[in-house]
This record gives structure tokens, C-alpha cells and sequence, in this order.
């Protein structure tokens, strides 16, 4: 099939970049093993258990050919407001698993009307393959110390997707670049959390303020810096992240309706007294659900502590 008639169907469907790569083993999975040896996925055990089948695509998808790897741009203002909920960029709109998925699944049923007796399978986020790394391989960006991975043309503000399918496509070349002497995420990060470790910088989820609001269960014992759901940080010190003139597409903002904000949400210390009734109106449909009611509220209430110290 023609890639070009794929690629042209992928970017109609709303994403903004498309590539594609070989359905190979997952290139790093020695150094995944390694960093979940270190403990420095906390208490996100859904990684650990996602291992095995992490080390090629065809444990998803018997009989892959080929990784289509798309990313959609979330950048969008949001500068902080104080006494309201400090919440990342990613998350302030529809939840994206559904908004990617609905794409992919579009990209899908094209493939097969094409291709009878192809098959699929849409990820977004919480399936067990390694998203940046096929992305890369399909030349969509390159690794940042802040382990983001990074398009040189657009800085690092999307989503990615993958879709596995049985149908052979031709591949693309993997994305090269790099961070050059840039340290700025490094000094930026307010809790210390990308640490260079096994020859790589990386991320030590214990101490990432997104880790702490979004996946951690109990309380919270450090400070989140003002964070009540995720954190930017060490995106919005990236260079790649600058606006410029000389590359229209940086930081640009993001074209998809369902990003937009949602809601605006009550001052922190009624967030941390939130009820279940008025927690489900503001979080429909939302990414937010991931860190539940109480985690919300206890978020809020680090906020309000912090405010007041
Ligand atoms: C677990 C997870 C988290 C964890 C851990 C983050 C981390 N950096 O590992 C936490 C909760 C902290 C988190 C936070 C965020 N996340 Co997150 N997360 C994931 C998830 C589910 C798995 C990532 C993973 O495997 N980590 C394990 C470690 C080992 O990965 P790594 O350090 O990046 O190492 C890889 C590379 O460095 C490479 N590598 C290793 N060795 C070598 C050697 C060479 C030479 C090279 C070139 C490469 C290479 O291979 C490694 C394995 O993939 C992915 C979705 C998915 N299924 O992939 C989303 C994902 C990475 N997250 C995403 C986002 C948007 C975020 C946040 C921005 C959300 C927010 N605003 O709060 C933050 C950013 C924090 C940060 N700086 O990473 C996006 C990133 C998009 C992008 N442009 O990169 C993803 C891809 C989800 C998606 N579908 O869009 N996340
Ligand atoms: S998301 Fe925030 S806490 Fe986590 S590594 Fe980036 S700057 Fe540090
Ligand atoms: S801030 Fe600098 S070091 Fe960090 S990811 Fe961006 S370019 Fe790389």
C-alpha cells in the first residue's frame, strides 16, 4: 500500500506528524529492565508486570509488520493562577487516550477496507510498548535529558500514538539529534528528578512532582512546587520549546478542539474538600480521573500548605 496515501490519511485525521518503522524488537529493553531494577518506577508496578511483554510488538499483535507512530500537539497557554489548581498542559482538555484512540481506530478500519484481513491495534499510553522509542525509530524525535523525545522542528508539546498492523509498510529513518551542552531541565527540575545514571540521563519517578500528583497513592511528604495535577517544568525550559522565527512550527499552539479547556476549577481550598458529585462533573471525560478523588484533594491540600509556608 502506499505509505503516502497512509501518511496524507493520518494528518486529514488530525495528527501532526506520521512515521513508520519495522515491527522490531524493543531496541532498549535492557535498559528498561535496569531502571525498574533500580526502583526508579516507585510504585507504578504496572511497568514491572509489563516487561515480558514489552520486548517485541508482536506479543500485542501476532503477526506485525509494521509500527505507524503518530504524535498530536497538546501545547496550549496556561499560566499559572494563583489560588486555583496548578494543572499540566496535557491534561487540561478531553482525556487523550480517548482522543487518539478515536483517530487511530479511524486509521484502522482505512488500513483494513484496504487491506482485507489486516489487522490493527491501536496504543496510547497504557499498552505495554515502549512509545517513544518506535516513535523514534519512525522518525519522529530524538531523546532529551529530560527524556522527552523531541522533533527539532516543533520542541516536545504532543502525544504520541502507535498503531501495530499485519500490513508491510516502508519504513522511515530514525530521528537523530540532540540536547548539545543545554542543561537547562536538569537545573530547572525543582525536585531533582533527572538523574544521569547506566550512562544515560533518566528519570527517578520518586522524585518527579508528575509521579507524585498523578500515580503515587498516600500522602506526600515533599513539596510539589505549586503543582496540583502533573508538572511542565522541564518542558517549558526547553530551548525546543522556545517560539522562533526561524521555525514557525516551534511551540506552536495545538489545532485540536477537544484540547481545550474544560472547566474552570474552584479555588484550591475548596478542591481540597472537593464531593464526589462536583469531583465527577469537573472530571468527565478528563485524564485527571487517573489520580482519583482523594489524590485531588490531597494535592490541593499540599497547594494550600505550601501557600501558606
Ligand atoms: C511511566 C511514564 C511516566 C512516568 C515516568 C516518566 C519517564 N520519563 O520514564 C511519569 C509518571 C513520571 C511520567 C511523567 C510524564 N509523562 Co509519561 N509516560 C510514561 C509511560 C507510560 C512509560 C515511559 C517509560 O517507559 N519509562 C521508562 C524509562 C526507562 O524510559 P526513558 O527514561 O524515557 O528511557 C527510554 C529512552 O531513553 C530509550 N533509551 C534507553 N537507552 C538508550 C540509549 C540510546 C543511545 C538512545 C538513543 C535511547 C535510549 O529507551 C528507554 C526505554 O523506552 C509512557 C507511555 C508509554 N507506553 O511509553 C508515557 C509518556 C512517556 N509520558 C508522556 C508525558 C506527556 C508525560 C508528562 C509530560 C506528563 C506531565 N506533564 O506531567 C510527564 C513528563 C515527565 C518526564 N520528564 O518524563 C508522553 C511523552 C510524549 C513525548 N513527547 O515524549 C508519553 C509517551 C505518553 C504518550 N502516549 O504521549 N510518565
Ligand atoms: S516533570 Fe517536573 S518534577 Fe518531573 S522531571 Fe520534569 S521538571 Fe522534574
Ligand atoms: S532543556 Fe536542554 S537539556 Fe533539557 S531536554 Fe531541552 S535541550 Fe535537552
Amino acid at each position: 500500500m502506499d505509505e503516502e496515501a497512509l501518511k496524507l490519511r493520518a494528518l486529514d485525521l488530525g495528527f501532526d506528524t506520521v512515521g513508520v518503522c519495522d515491527a522490531k524488537p524493543a531496541p532498549h529493553h535492557d535498559f528498561y529492565k535496569r531502571w525498574l531494577a533500580r526502583g526508579h518506577h516507585g510504585t507504578m508496578d504496572y511497568l514491572e508486570s509489563h516487561l515480558p511483554l514489552k520486548e517485541h510488538p508482536e506479543n500485542l499483535l501476532p503477526g506485525v509488520r509494521s509500527v505507524i507512530a503518530v504524535t498530536l500537539n497538546y501545547n496550549q497557554p496556561n499560566p499559572p493562577q494563583p489560588g486555583r489548581p496548578r494543572i499540566a498542559r496535557y491534561a487540561l482538555g478531553r482525556d487523550y487516550h480517548k482522543v487518539l484512540r478515536g483517530k487511530l481506530k479511524a486509521l484502522s478500519r482505512w488500513i483494513e477496507e484496504a487491506h482485507p484481513g489486516a489487522q490493527c491495534r491501536p496504543c496510547v499510553d497504557s499498552a505495554p510498548i515502549f512509545e517513544r522509542d518506535y516513535a523514534n525509530l519512525a522518525g519522529l524525535g530524538w531523546f532529551g535529558k529530560n527524556t522527552m523525545l523531541i522533533d527539532s522542528h516543533r520542541g516536545s508539546w504532543f502525544f504520541i500514538g502507535v498503531l501495530l498492523t499485519t500490513v508491510p509498510f516502508e519504513a522511515d529513518a530514525p530521528a537523530v539529534g540532540g540536547c548539545g551542552t543545554c542543561t537547562r531541565c536538569i537545573e530547572a527540575c525543582p525536585t531533582g528528578a533527572i538523574v544521569f545514571e547506566d550512562g544515560r540521563w533518566q528519570i527517578d519517578a520518586r522524585r518527579c512532582v508528575s509521579y507524585l500528583t498523578i500515580e503515587h497513592r498516600g500522602e506526600i511528604h515533599t513539596d510539589t512546587h505549586g503543582w496540583t495535577f502533573g508538572c511542565d517544568v522541564c518542558q517549558e525550559v526547553c530551548p525546543f520549546n522556545q517560539p522562533r522565527e526561524s521555525q514557525p512550527l516551534r511551540a506552536a499552539m495545538t489545532r485540536e478542539p477537544d484540547f481545550q479547556p474544560r472547566h474552570s476549577w474552584p479555588s484550591l481550598a475548596e478542591v481540597a474538600e472537593l464531593d464526589e458529585g462536583k469531583w465527577e462533573e469537573l472530571t468527565q471525560g478528563s485524564a485527571i480521573r487517573r489520580t482519583r478523588l482523594d489524590g485531588m484533594r490531597r494535592n490541593a491540600r499540599v497547594n494550600v500548605r505550601q501557600e501558606k509556608a
